[in-house]
């Protein structure tokens, strides 16, 4: 009998009905004797069967045959992109009823919760790649609802990188790995990438958005999520619009900066797994808004660029984004390959009230996702695997495959039949069956992409321009970063001549100034490939909500502070910083040179261990000897210099200001915070205030002038 693993989450886990199906399959041998799979129990697991003491093993020893050969076949193939992924269980619960909207029965009923599972992804590297690349995220969530399973298979950027499903592999292929030697790993710095995306200038909006500091997410709680394409929600009276769906992380969307994201990738390549993996079990649950930008049909010409067009965005300045439901994550998962890995996304499972569009991308999608299931999960049975299961029954004519679970029973696997009174029948739409959208087709059989697709440039200039300064400044690094690691000046040149003079001429000669390049000449005209790339006639006005500096959320809480300290340190003001920290949501560590305990604490880590880059923010509390040791150290000097650098909130209090002095960090700066044990309460105050704002900006120049 399998047993019930207890839950690696101190909080009791919430008894949905999911996590009572995997109880079926959960296995837990405590107190269980080691067996074969055929049921055999072994009496030694050190030494295979051998001829003598010294002499050749046997071909006989079943076990050690079983044993070997099992884990021969130990890996499956891994996703060919979004190989590296982390994910959690949760639920789902609307706000209020959207009979209005849909009909799919998750969306009717505030009192209801549907279970999910969510896997976020990097799209580029292979599974065992570090975790704070800059890439494009994954964010796909698997909602069990009582209808059968919806997947919302999304990204945390609201657009893609080409515009017809037939571009895939090409468009792969070029940001993998390049062939010949198999690098880069995990980023998009390398020629065949940027020799891809030079060329096909539908590519340009979304590749600024990967520039941007969208793509180097502080957590993966922290981020937003897009289904990109638009779809369709339909209602009970057969009513359509098109929506286009969004997900909000309620503790708001934070960055890190590029040097940081850098380290982070050498010093924990796991950082989102770990940070993702520890708030769930703290119970720090990660909670994500659902929300619909909805779009009457008869407004479906009204924005001068396509829905249809997953390369575009409706600006939520045009449409507002309805907010109608939350999602928490409240569980870890079991077993990360039998879950995690074996969990099989795709955009077609969708429900009842939930439909498509003819986005040429979201169709080739539809085609897509099954056949890469079949390849890598080894059959067409995935959907039987105990993380695919949907809740409801399911029952069909589907017979065999590789790896049957379901063991049919009776003569019928046709229909109609009599033999088995014609069972599993058909469901009328209006008692729930599904029925497609009746969307009325016509057309000549062509490939030509529509002219409305045409215009490549105003959505990337809006975003550019919708971008605060130190955002811009990021995006200009980010390219001069990346194609400074291109080796083809003309692949170099095409990028900055042909793409971003098309997008912005400041944006163009900022880079081409790093690359030693002179700026594009005005007027400049985009090459193509595929579809005509054009500027478009009417720039749109900017988007201030597209800038992360307007997602920022009050407060501090899940967020990491460092009490950076050595023996001699003040336990007591220890005591009483991490509490007032605490209290306010966040979590303090203990960081010293050593593990030697300081007033009686030990230390949670060394500054070797969890250096500053792993934090939010740092304080200093006071203790003459602590504070000799620390202004001494080279090491707790760069941490503190690191976190100025990388615009992060610091304090000191008494003698804990000994450091950031000995550190040389300018005095006074913005976001440092530190006073006289007399003044901890206003320190205090000003730290938390600082920390809040996530990163400050407005110490950018001086950060310069300091060295980490
Ligand atoms: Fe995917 N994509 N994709 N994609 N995608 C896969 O499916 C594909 C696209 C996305 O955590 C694969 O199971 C095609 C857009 C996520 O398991 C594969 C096209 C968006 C994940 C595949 C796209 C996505 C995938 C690889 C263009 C955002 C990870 C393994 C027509 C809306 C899901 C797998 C997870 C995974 C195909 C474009 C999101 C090969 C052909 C646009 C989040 O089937």
């Amino acid at each position: 009998m399998p047993h019930r693993k207890p839950p690696h989450n101190p909080q009791p886990a919430p008894a949905d009905p999911k996590s009572q199906q995997l109880d079926t399959f959960r296995s837990h041998p405590q107190g269980e004797a080691l067996r074969t799979n055929q049921g055999v129990k072994i009496s030694d697991n050190q030494n295979t069967l051998r001829a003598g003491p010294r002499g050749p093993s046997l071909l006989e020893d079943f076990i050690m045959r079983e044993k070997i050969t099992h884990f021969d076949h130990e890996r499956i193939p891994e996703r060919i992109v979004h190989a590296r992924g982390s994910a959690a269980h949760g639920v789902f619960q609307v706000y209020e009823s959207q009979a209005e909207l849909t009909r799919a029965a998750f969306l009717q009923d505030p009192a209801k919760t549907t279970p999910v599972y969510v896997r976020f992804s990097t799209v580029q590297g292979p599974r065992g790649s570090a975790d704070t690349v800059r890439d494009i995220r994954g964010f796909a969530t698997k909602f069990y609802t009582e209808e059968g399973n919806f997947d919302l298979v999304g990204n945390n950027v609201p657009v893609f990188f080409i515009q017809d499903a037939i571009k895939f592999p090409d468009f792969v292929h070029a940001v993998k790995p390049e062939a010949p030697d198999e690098m880069p790993t995990g980023g998009t710095a390398h020629d065949t990438f940027w020799d891809f995306v030079s060329l096909v200038p539908e590519s340009a909006h979304t590749v600024i958005w990967a520039m941007s500091d969208r793509a180097i997410p502080r957590s993966l709680r922290m981020m937003e999520g897009f289904g990109v394409h638009t779809f369709r929600l339909i209602n009970a009276h057969g009513k359509a619009r098109f929506i286009k769906w969004h997900w909000r992380p309620v503790l708001g969307s934070y960055s890190f900066v590029w040097d940081e994201a850098q380290k982070i990738a050498g010093k924990d390549p796991d950082f989102h797994r770990r940070d993702l993996w520890e708030a769930i079990e703290r119970g720090d649950f990660p909670e994500f808004e659902l929300g619909v930008q909805v779009i009457e049909e008869a407004d479906e010409h009204k924005f001068g660029f396509d829905l249809l067009d997953p390369t575009k965005l409706v600006p939520e300045e045009q449409v507002p984004v309805k907010l109608i439901g939350k999602m928490t994550l409240n569980r870890n998962p079991d077993n990360f390959f039998a879950q995690t890995e074996q969990v099989a996304f795709h955009p077609g499972h969708i429900v009842p009230g939930i439909d498509f569009t003819n986005d040429p991308l979201l169709q080739g999608r539809l085609f897509s996702y099954t056949d890469t299931q079949i390849s890598r999960l080894g059959g067409p049975n995935f959907h039987e695997i105990p993380i695919n299961r949907p809740l409801c029954p399911f029952h069909n004519n589907q017979r065999d495959a590789m790896h049957r679970q379901t063991i049919a029973v009776g003569q019928a696997s046709y229909e109609p039949n009599s033999v088995s009174e014609g069972w599993p029948k058909e469901t009328k739409p209006e008692a729930g069956g599904f029925e497609s959208y009746q969307e009325r087709m016509e057309g000549a059989k062509i490939r030509v992409r529509s002219d409305s697709f045409a215009d490549h440039f105003s959505q990337a200039t809006m975003f550019y321009r919708s971008m605060s300064e130190p955002e811009q400044a990021h995006i200009v690094s980010a390219y001069s970063f990346e194609l400074g690691k291109v080796t083809k000046p003309e692949i170099r040149e095409r990028v900055v001549n042909e793409i971003l003079a098309n997008i912005d001429a400041d944006l163009a000669a900022r880079v081409a100034k790093a690359l030693g390049m002179p700026a594009p000449k005005p007027g400049s005209k985009a090459g193509n490939a595929g579809s005509a790339g054009k500027a478009g006639n009417a720039q749109p006005p900017a988007s201030p909500a597209l800038s992360l500096l307007n997602r920022v959320k009050p407060g501090i809480a899940t967020r990491k502070i460092a009490l950076l300290s050595a023996p001699g340190g003040d336990g007591a003001m220890i005591r009483q910083l991490r509490d007032e920290f605490e209290k306010a949501g966040a979590k303090a560590l203990l960081v010293a040179p050593t593990f030697e305990a300081i007033d009686g604490l030990v230390p949670d880590a060394t500054i070797a261990g969890m250096p500053s880059v792993m934090f939010d923010a740092v304080f200093v509390p006071g203790g003459e000897q602590a504070a000799q040791t620390l202004a001494k150290s080279g090491d707790a000097r760069h941490f503190v210099s690191e976190a100025f650098k990388h615009l992060k909130a610091l304090g000191a209090v008494d003698t804990g200001r000994l450091l950031l002095s000995a550190a040389q960090l300018p005095d006074p700066a913005d976001g440092v915070a530190h006073g006289d044990v007399a003044d901890v309460a206003n320190v205090l105050r000003a730290f938390i205030d600082a920390a809040g704002q996530h990163r400050i900006w407005s110490r950018a120049a001086q950060a310069e002038s300091v060295s980490a």
